[in-house]
């Protein structure tokens, strides 16, 4: 499966943003924890620029904190600052404003010493779906942005001011004309940063199977209450499932689609457990270049 989206609308945001980034003081860059290297924008590297910037490694709730903490590492290892969070608790965000404070304490004292009060502005990139406005509503603690849990929610930069302290701009989820990485591309189509309609769900579903089944396979066994081993052919796998849920079209013929359907839902919404698609080992050489 080829798997593309790059509409017109991503890269008229990346041309506002690159005309906005300007006027912010530092970058919030959200990443999936479900997937924190696929979620790496090799487009945003000239837009952050020598900006500070601080990696959020958002959804930490949907993953084992444990493992999440070794790509805190790899990230510090590589000189990126990052954090693990989620967004949908009150007050999580906290975080991300004093260790925004850390990093720009340089032109806080800078401002103080002028004797001037000016915002701290931050610009919130990340690919659609990450959980970008989910983060700005926790930090204004009240709903000023729109979200949703599907990819291009947003649709233009909207500035959201929290209070004379700071003032936040909201992005479009912006993604790459196109996937050189087969692999990331899937896994950005697993967490939802790609609109479904672009997919074809039953080879997603399949892929799916056929990727997690190596490191994950408990986890499908025990949400599926599978016989079928690791070993076994995906598509083996694929009919158990589907066989096991019900999912049949008149004639006794499996409905993969169906099938397809609840596997990759049940993934999004936690139910096959804490999963992180990304393979560190593989990561190591791509992040040379965030
Ligand atoms: N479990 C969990 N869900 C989250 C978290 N943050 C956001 N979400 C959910 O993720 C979905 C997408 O959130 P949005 O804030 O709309 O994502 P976005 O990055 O603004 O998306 P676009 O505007 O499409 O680019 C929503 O259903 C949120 O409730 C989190 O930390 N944990
Ligand atoms: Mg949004």
């Amino acid at each position: 499966m080829v798997i593309q989206w790059y509409p017109g609308h991503m890269d008229k945001a990346l041309r506002e943003m690159q005309k906005t980034v300007k006027l912010v003081d530092a970058i919030v860059y959200v990443l999936d924890a479900r997937a924190p290297y696929s979620c790496i924008n090799p487009k945003y590297k000239e837009l952050i620029g020598n900006k500070p910037a601080l990696l959020v490694l958002n959804k930490a709730d949907l993953v084992e904190e444990n493992l999440l903490n070794e790509w805190v590492n790899l990230f510090a290892h590589y000189g990126y600052e990052s954090i693990m969070l989620n967004s949908t608790i009150t007050n999580a965000t906290k975080m991300v404003l004093s260790k925004m404070q850390i990093l720009l304490k340089d032109k806080i004292q800078r401002n103080k010493a002028k004797g001037v009060h000016l915002p701290l502005r931050f610009m919130v990139i990340g690919v659609p779906n990450c959980g970008k406005s989910t983060l700005i509503n926790n930090v204004c603690a009240n709903k000023k942005t729109e979200t949703g849990n599907k990819a291009g929610v947003t649709r233009a930069n909207q500035w959201v001011k929290i209070n004379s302290d700071y003032e936040i701009l909201d992005t479009p989820g912006t993604l790459w004309p196109s996937f050189a990485d087969k692999k990331v591309a899937l896994n950005l189509a697993y967490i939802g940063s790609i609109k479904d309609e672009v997919l074809d769900i039953e080879e997603l579903g399949y892929a799916f199977i056929e990727d997690i089944k190596k490191t994950f396979f408990e986890n499908l066994k025990q949400r599926y209450a599978l016989k079928s081993c690791a070993d076994d052919e995906t598509i083996t796998i694929f009919d158990e499932i589907c066989i096991n849920r019900g999912f049949k079209l008149r004639g006794n013929e499996i409905d993969y689609t169906r099938g397809a359907k609840s596997i990759i839902d049940d993934f999004r919404k936690g139910r096959l457990g804490k999963i992180i698609l990304d393979n560190i080992e593989d990561a190591k050489n791509g992040l040379k270049n965030i």
